[in-house]
């Protein structure tokens, strides 16, 4: 009876964090907690934020200071002495912040039901990823009670229906609740509004809700709506604010009209027309990718279904494991879309006004986490939001860039608001990282290897790479140890002194470097800065260096304590998301040494992040490891990742992680199966993503590479990596004619057609598929 892709509960949520279920449509979220006697519906709009302009003492990123000399005393210092504490680099360069604000709850749907049963039974509450719907059930005496909600993209609102079996049974009370004593509450015709200006920072929001009844009556209170013996009754919510992605007021139309017709339209649709619309919109982008792990579902609720995974052979964890890839993307479509800002560092899923870290966007690691997911597990459209964001950051950014450093391009530090914050505060162990903008570009530009969208590099992502590229143009400082060029002040996060040319510095500005100076020749333009950069690059301190212990040194002088187990382990962006370590080679040794030293633990996203490095080493059973070590220890009854608390950002990094031991996409190779664990013996992928606008589909039994599909949207050469070449295999196209790539060891390569489909078969393993014949296509 059990959907494999579905989280579901005997019982409703007692707690917000570990155990309500989350709905989406990028814009609006909410938590659905499934009471019998009263049902609480928490929702979150992602513009609603305090802090920024109208706040008191915004600095927009304290652009005032410190001036380009206070940046050249701690450089002259870090020349003379080798480093600086992190307390005195704050005294230095930090201003406190002020006006920075955090992500705010919108507030509470609660549903009253008048003579509840005490007893229901056949309780079930649930989440189908399938259908992005969250359901609850129960049946009292003869009659049974379903609600279902979801969070549809295209209508704008979310929508919940209240039934039963049995006409005349549904009555409930529609009221609302909010942290915020800003909002006024009026009702009309059974809509009721919630209106307010936050005191903080004077932003305007609104919320609606309009309850749609078959049957029975309907009741406006002053501030609830009351639904008597109705056959069934639907209600319509949609939120806004006046936020605007514009530098430099962040304000835009009053929310009222918005808000109103959105409402208006879904309220005078039918449920099931809202729902059937809801699901092509989030089936198009779900359901492009399969996963199969030879998962089993068993029929105890998800809570159980966890607390029991062990990591080990059996198809119960399987099950645990492909439900949680699943959930990483559901998570994301429904946390990123088009039209509102990028998933924060809870998604867009919130219920305080004063959530950890702001519930901000954090940038030394966990925004980029929060889409690894996107290119891989074929969601490119969910990082619109993110690319939005990033170009509107820019102009804020190129500001901080002039006052605080007096160069070119632009800049962000180590975490930011919707406000335009690309400055600094003073917290010592994390508050400077002006690298983020650089690392903040990666993801575009991979969008662009993804998808080979020549118009997409042109006009997004190259004019916002070039920036962060001649940031550093004119901020890179010449090492008086070495004479290279390097990062300085630079800092890895969020450890050990302030130095010059922290790997992890140098790493990424190599990144920047060699993706803009790619992108500038790809378009053919800009031929001086390409000079520029080519030079820079040739004097550039590459932060690859294998210390005393055998570990990829993390600084330049070689400081690594081989007991040092920190979550943050930045010196391996070379390994992964960046793209100078390949496996193999003696800095991946190092590498594994490193990670090695580091351990399993960490915080959930840190295990995430693990997941990805092994993945990266063709460890399949280490990044498996990690992955189970995530499971038992990192993640909540809801499936929601926790660092603790519940950060986003694990989830999205460990569906990543697993996509990357299916399928990776480095330099010019689509690498197949490059690190399949033995835990997963026999399974099929269909519709994962690789660089060079291929889709791949992959079947393996018994550890080994069964068929490999591959769909290239672009013609050209394809390269694949992938074990089952070794041995004896044939290439056909859909026609069943013979391809004949030329081969070398594990790797085929050939003059690929775009929308052709090129299968690769083992005859190793595969049945065939002209019983008893010869095969007349085989290629060895
Ligand atoms: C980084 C991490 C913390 C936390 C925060 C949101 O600073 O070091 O662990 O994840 O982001």
């Amino acid at each position: 009876m059990s959907d494999d892709l579905t989280l579901w509960y005997d019982r409703p949520a007692a707690d917000w964090e570990t155990q309500a279920l989350p709905i989406g449509n990028g814009a609006l979220g909410a938590m659905v907690f499934g009471g019998v006697a009263s049902e609480r519906i928490q929702f979150n709009e992602k513009s609603l934020w305090t802090g920024g302009p109208g706040s008191s003492g915004y600095g927009s990123g304290d652009r005032t200071g410190p001036r380009p000399e206070a940046i050249a005393e701690v450089r002259a210092r870090i020349d003379r002495d080798g480093r600086m504490a992190p307390s005195a680099v704050a005294a230095t360069l930090g201003r406190p912040r002020s006006g920075f604000g955090a992500y705010q709850p919108f507030g509470d749907l609660w549903l009253d039901v008048p003579d509840a049963p005490a007893g229901p039974t056949g309780y079930r509450r649930e989440l189908s990823l399938r259908e992005a719907v969250a359901r609850v059930g129960y049946s009292s005496g003869d009659v049974t009670y379903s609600r279902e909600y979801f969070a549809s993209h295209p209508g704008g609102v979310i929508v919940g229906r209240i039934s039963a079996d049995r006409p005349g049974k549904v009555s409930f009370t529609l009221r609302t609740s909010s942290p915020h004593p800003d909002g006024r509450v009026s009702v009309a015709d059974g809509r009721l509004t919630v209106r307010g200006t936050l005191a903080d920072n004077g932003m305007t929001f609104e919320a609606q809700v309009q309850v749609v009844t078959r049957g029975g009556s309907r009741t406006d209170g002053t501030d609830r709506v009351t639904v008597t013996g109705a056959d069934s009754a639907m209600f319509v919510l949609s939120a806004g604010t006046d936020y605007a992605d514009a530098y430099p007021s962040y304000r835009g139309p009053d929310p009222h009209a918005r808000v109103t017709a959105a409402v208006d339209a879904a309220s005078a649709r039918s449920f099931s027309r809202l729902r059937a619309a809801h699901r092509r919109d989030y089936g198009q982008l779900f359901d492009r990718v399969r996963l199969d792990l030879g998962q089993r579902v068993p029929a105890v609720p998800t809570d159980r279904l966890r607390a029991a995974y062990t990591g080990g052979a059996s198809a119960d964890d399987r099950a645990l494991e492909a439900l949680f890839f699943a959930y990483g993307r559901y998570l994301l479509i429904s946390s990123s879309r088009e039209g509102s800002l990028p998933a924060n560092l809870q998604g867009v899923w919130n219920d305080s006004t004063s959530p950890p870290w702001s519930a901000d966007y954090h940038v030394n690691i966990n925004l980029q986490m929060n889409y690894w997911p996107a290119e891989q597990t074929n969601l490119a459209e969910t990082a619109v939001a993110y690319d939005r964001y990033i170009q509107a950051m820019v102009a804020p950014g190129r500001k901080t860039a002039q006052e605080m450093f007096g160069s070119r391009g632009w800049v962000v530090h180590n975490e930011t608001n919707p406000f335009g914050f690309t400055g600094v505060h003073d917290w010592a162990s994390a508050f400077w990282f002006p690298e983020a903008a650089a690392w903040v570009t990666q993801q575009m530009y991979d969008h662009y290897l993804f998808s080979g969208d020549t118009a997409y590099l042109r006009d997004t992502a190259y004019p916002v790479m070039k920036g962060a590229a001649e940031f550093w143009l004119d901020n890179l400082h010449v090492d008086p140890r070495d004479g290279t060029l390097v990062v300085s002040p630079s800092y890895s996060p969020e450890q050990g002194d302030f130095s010059a040319g922290a790997s992890m510095s140098q790493q990424i500005v190599f990144d920047v470097l060699t993706g803009s100076l790619e992108a500038a020749r790809t378009l053919d333009v800009d031929s001086a800065f390409q000079t520029e950069v080519t030079a820079a690059l040739a004097r550039l301190d590459r932060g690859i260096r294998v210390g005393s212990w055998g570990q990829l040194q993390e600084w330049k002088s070689d400081w690594d304590d081989r007991g040092n187990p920190h979550r943050h382990v930045s010196h391996l962006f070379a390994l992964h998301p960046g793209r100078q370590i390949v496996a193999g080679t003696p800095e991946a040794a190092a590498a594994r040494v490193s990670l090695t030293a580091r351990g399993d633990g960490g915080t959930g996203w840190s295990k995430a992040w693990k997941i990805n490095f092994w993945a990266r080493l063709l460890d399949g059973d280490h990044a498996h490891r990690m992955l189970s070590e995530q499971l038992r220890s990192s993640t909540l009854d809801n499936l929601w990742d926790t660092h603790p608390p519940f950060q986003i950002d694990g989830n999205f990094g460990a569906t990543s992680g697993m996509a990357e031991m299916l399928l990776q996409s480095r330099h010019g190779t689509v690498h197949v199966l490059p690190a399949l664990p033995s835990a997963w013996p026999t399974g099929s992928v269909t519709g994962l993503r690789a660089r060079g606008d291929v889709t791949v589909d992959v079947s393996w039994r018994n550890g080994s590479g069964e068929r490999i599909t591959l769909r290239p949207g672009r013609t050209g050469t394809v390269k694949v990596r992938a074990a089952l070449v070794s041995g004896d295999h044939r290439v056909r196209d859909e026609t069943g004619a013979a391809v004949s790539p030329s081969r070398d060891g594990d790797t085929l390569t050939w003059n690929a057609q775009a929308g052709r489909t090129y299968t690769i078969v083992s005859k190793d393993t595969a049945a065939p598929e002209h019983p008893g014949g010869q095969d007349p296509h085989g290629c060895r």
